[in-house]
């Protein structure tokens, strides 16, 4: 299972996590969780509900899918990107200009890279690479050297289809991250492309902790046009994956999406508390796939790293979401995050728009990030 690969627990997973889901159970059966279906209602009624929720929300998602503006993904990525790009090309430009490759153009490149948030580490591999290619390809002009470091970085960021491969399984994914790094607005997005290829879509608001996040939630379940199911503020969050878990299995639900909140509180708790989210979803939805995204803010650079590192020490991230790569000039930190961590950034969002997700290609990064629009 995803966590057995985890790092050493006090309890073991095992005993831990058939306590919890006892607990869990229990509390889900005899407490009131609030549900868009209300208690007592019958079968048909539900059916008859569900139809209705699937009429409108299959209205709303066309509504929305109108507004989808003309521009291309690629083209609003790379807008996005303008000011990591200018940040970096304009120095790049002057660097290539010369034309010995010497200690001085490597010191040079060196402190660019790191001064786009690529990262300490990820720029001496960079540099690393770019050497040993120089001299293997006999290299003695900075103009080819640019394409080396294109391509090295295109290659080190390169995804697999596996990466993606739960969104064709049956998928519980957790949506993990600090307060505000775009987690709501992000599943929205999710939602939204999910529903729109096809696909069941469930929404968990597991975000009980703050007052209003239901309701946040709740608007974009219905721009996306998909369910949602919530809890009473202050509710545990797991049974709210309980209850979604297992509506998912009998609905037969393709993607469950979780919210959580967004506190980062002390490891331990934070580690039992994804871990017991993750044991319950696998138990109550069996043969699930359960994937967990980290969702980060670009904007926040370094820090996202390190938010990055901390969440990757409690729990087993399977990929990371960079948002508001729009507006900002620290892209480069989708580079740190993953050489430091190996965990694949899997969606970048350059926008607060509902299309404003992508699925992470290199390609199409390394082009934005480095050559724009017009390459
Ligand atoms: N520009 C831009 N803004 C974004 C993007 N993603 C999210 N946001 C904005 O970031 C703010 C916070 O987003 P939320 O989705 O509420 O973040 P959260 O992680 O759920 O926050 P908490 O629930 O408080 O933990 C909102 O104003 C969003 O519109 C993005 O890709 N680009
Ligand atoms: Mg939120």
């Amino acid at each position: 299972m995803f966590w057995n690969r985890k790092k050493k627990q006090e309890v073991s997973p095992e005993e831990a996590s058939a306590e919890q889901i006892d607990e869990i159970r229990e509390e889900a059966e005899t407490a009131e969780v609030p549900c868009p279906v209300a208690e007592g209602q019958s079968a048909a009624t539900e059916m008859q509900d569900a139809a209705e929720q699937e009429k409108q929300a299959s209205n709303t998602a066309e509504e929305v899918a109108e507004e989808e503006p003309k521009q291309g993904f690629f083209a609003r990525l790379a807008g996005g990107m303008t000011k990591t790009r200018d940040k970096l090309a304009g120095n790049l430009s002057n660097l290539f200009k010369e034309n010995e490759i010497d200690e001085d153009f490597y010191e040079e490149l060196e402190e660019i890279l790191v001064m786009s948030d690529i990262g300490i580490r990820s720029t001496e591999e960079i540099l690393d690479r770019l050497k040993e290619n120089v001299k293997k390809e006999h290299i003695k002009e900075r103009a080819l050297c640019r394409e080396l470091l294109i391509g090295s970085i295109r290659e080190q960021m390169a995804t697999s289809e596996s990466d993606f491969s739960f969104e064709e399984d049956k998928s519980v994914i957790l949506v993990v991250g600090v307060n505000g790094a775009g987690k709501t607005t992000t599943i929205g997005k999710l939602a939204y492309q999910f529903k729109n290829r096809g696909k069941k879509v469930l929404i968990a608001a597991a975000d009980t902790f703050r007052a209003a996040a239901g309701d946040q939630l709740s608007a974009w379940a219905s721009r996306a046009g998909v369910e949602m199911i919530g809890g009473k503020d202050g509710a545990d969050p797991s049974s709210v994956i309980f209850d979604a878990a297992h509506r998912a299995q009998s609905r037969n639900i393709d993607i469950l999406l979780c919210d959580t909140a967004g506190r980062l509180q002390n490891k331990k708790n934070l580690m039992a508390e994804l871990h017991k989210m993750g044991t319950i979803a696998q138990k109550e939805y069996p043969g699930a796939h359960v994937e967990i995204l980290l969702v980060l803010d670009a904007t926040t650079g370094q820090n996202a790293l390190s938010q990055a590192r901390e969440f990757n020490e409690v729990t087993e991230l399977t990929g990371i979401i960079l948002t508001k790569m729009d507006g900002t000039a620290k892209g480069g930190i989708a580079i740190a995050i993953q050489s430091e961590l190996g965990v694949p950034v899997k969606y970048i969002g350059v926008g607060e728009k509902i299309y404003d997700l992508q699925r992470f290609d290199a390609d199409s990064f390394v082009r934005a990030m480095f050559e724009g629009e017009e390459a």
